[in-house]
């Protein structure tokens, strides 16, 4: 069997410069850049939302990034635009030696939910292709690292284990929203308790 890298969302928006900056997220790049010569199988994942996700606290009248509402039945926290279809924001970063990248899997595409895993919107209703993509290729184990700890490296972390993935975070390769303090250190410990191998 197979194993394969997982880079979650090493998007421009998300790093210090970007819409949504995550503390210090551009000090994952060099750690990708060395990981991806120890994998032969590498796999990206990108956010890509329409401009009208409702996600986006712009959306919503009277409401600040930050906030929390019920999102057609799913508790949903608020964020600034970002990781918009087709914007510099949504690009990987240039800084990633992305020649080495074999595919990127792109989620959160549905204006109605938001989609922190690799593998499924947060209703869990639709799947990406990421899943049938790592048992075509063989692979039973996965390495990920990326961006942000405690939102979609975590859903990616606790999907893929429930699909049976033996689960490795790099982590030192990771970095968090820490929208509320302990926020990161929480994440951790549910991947944790949910089986994953931190490293
Ligand atoms: C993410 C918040 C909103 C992430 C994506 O990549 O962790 N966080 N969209
Ligand atoms: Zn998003």
């Amino acid at each position: 069997m197979k194993k394969a890298l997982l880079l979650i969302d090493i998007q421009n928006d998300f790093l210090p410069t970007g819409a949504l900056p995550v503390k210090d997220g551009d000090k994952v790049i060099a750690i990708a850049n060395r990981e991806m010569n120890n994998f032969d199988f590498i796999i990206a994942t990108q956010d890509w939302h329409p401009k009208n996700h409702e996600s986006f606290a712009s959306m919503h009248t009277g409401k600040n990034p930050g906030e929390i509402i019920d999102l057609y039945g799913l508790t949903q926290v608020l964020w600034p635009n970002h990781c918009i279809q087709n914007t510099e924001g949504a690009s990987l970063s240039p800084l990633l030696d992305l020649d080495k990248i074999d595919i990127v899997i792109q989620k959160g595409t549905d204006p109605t939910v938001d989609s922190y895993s690799g593998f499924f919107d947060n209703g869990r209703k639709k799947e990406t292709k990421l899943n049938s993509i790592l048992k075509e290729n063989g692979v039973n184990e996965i390495f990920v690292m990326g961006l942000a700890t405690d939102y979609c490296v975590k859903f990616t972390v606790l999907d893929a284990l429930s699909l049976g993935y033996k689960v490795n975070l790099i982590q030192d390769g990771c970095r968090g929203v820490e929208l509320n303090l302990g926020d990161i250190e929480n994440a951790l410990n549910d991947m944790k308790k949910a089986g994953a191998n931190l490293i």
